[in-house]
């Protein structure tokens, strides 16, 4: 079901929306009323009490308290304040306490790519998931502060190197949404975005099965955002291109010369500052431990023909 936004706010396509939406409307509504009230009577005041022409200057009689005026003034912003303490509270606990059914997914941040792993092995680029059921993110980034963002969700949260962050969100609105990376973390930041997709059980099932097969070398080449940094056609990147890889003469940082070959590629893939080559900085991102060997394989295959 497509969901409507309003003019403030994007789709509320989750279960922890509307809770979020309420409070800023409230939140909103109080600022216009007092904006109103406040400005309302500073014209009045103004108009009412000037100095009129031709009148004498005279002194206001000199009240300097009044304590029914000053209790409504102190009380009522005090309760207002609770209110919103207490709601804000409530709507932070239902996010911050994950429901302890949730399936988890796992997320890996890094320049400049976003990788999911769901519970059955399967991997992807895009986030899919089944309507009506509470989904866990666990999230850990490969190399900078990154940050998952999925406004119809209304959930953000930072994902950094060396620990966990989670989330979690329940749609039952099925839908393709919009997911950002919120955290200036480099070059090409601004095209770290991808989709989440929430469909029914049995699509989603599907899916996952269609998914559980190892791809080949140049879907992985974008799924692992090898493409962020790497060109197949010879033009420049922040890393080499791809063009004519193999057997390419290359010089390293440190002066040497080698020749490229498999091994070669196994090392820059796993370790990439070991060799770093002569006129690029030492930016890549290692994928030990987030390719799987028979990925690995597949794009040392898939490199090693681009022509
Ligand atoms: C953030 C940018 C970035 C990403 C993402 C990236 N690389 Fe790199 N890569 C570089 C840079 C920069 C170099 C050159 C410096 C060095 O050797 O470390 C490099 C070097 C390499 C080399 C050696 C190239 C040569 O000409 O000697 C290979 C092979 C390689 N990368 C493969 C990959 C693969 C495969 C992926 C995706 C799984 C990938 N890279 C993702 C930036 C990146
Ligand atoms: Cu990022």
């Amino acid at each position: 079901m497509e969901q409507q936004g309003t003019f403030n706010l994007p789709p509320a396509a989750s279960t922890l929306a509307p809770m979020y939406d309420q409070l800023f409307y409230f939140i909103y509504w109080l600022s216009v009323f007092f904006f109103v009230v406040i400005t309302v009577g500073t014209i009045v005041f103004a108009v009412k009490f000037r100095k009129k022409k031709g009148e004498a200057f005279r002194l206001t009689s000199g009240f300097c308290h009044n304590t029914p005026l000053e209790l409504f003034w102190s009380v009522i912003p005090t309760i207002l304040m609770f209110v919103i303490f207490v709601w804000g509270f409530r709507a932070y606990m239902q996010f911050f306490v994950i429901p302890g059914n949730a399936m988890e997914v796992r997320v890996t941040a890094q320049q400049w790519k976003w990788i999911f792993e769901y519970p059955e092995g399967a991997k992807s680029d895009i986030l899919v998931v089944p309507d009506g059921k509470p989904i866990k993110l666990l999230m850990s980034s490969r190399d900078v502060l990154h940050s998952l963002y999925i406004p119809d969700f209304r959930v953000k949260m930072d994902v950094v190197p060396n620990r966990y962050t989670s989330l979690w969100f329940q749609s039952d609105h099925k839908g393709e949404y919009d997911l950002y990376c919120t955290e200036y973390c480099g070059q090409q930041h601004s095209v770290m975005t991808t989709r989440v997709s929430v469909r029914s059980d049995t699509e989603y099932r599907k899916w996952i099965e269609e998914n559980s097969v190892t791809p080949t070398g140049d879907v992985l080449y974008k799924r692992y955002g090898c493409n962020t940094c790497h060109t197949l056609d010879g033009s420049p990147g922040n890393g080499p291109t791809f063009k004519n890889i193999l057997g390419r003469q290359e010089t390293m940082s440190d002066g040497d010369v080698i020749s490229v070959d498999e091994n070669y590629l196994r090392e820059s893939i796993l370790e990439p500052k070991a060799k770093v080559v002569q006129g690029y900085e030492p930016v890549m991102p290692t994928f030990q431990g987030t390719l799987s060997p028979d990925e690995l394989d597949s794009i040392i295959n898939f490199i090693k023909t681009v022509k």
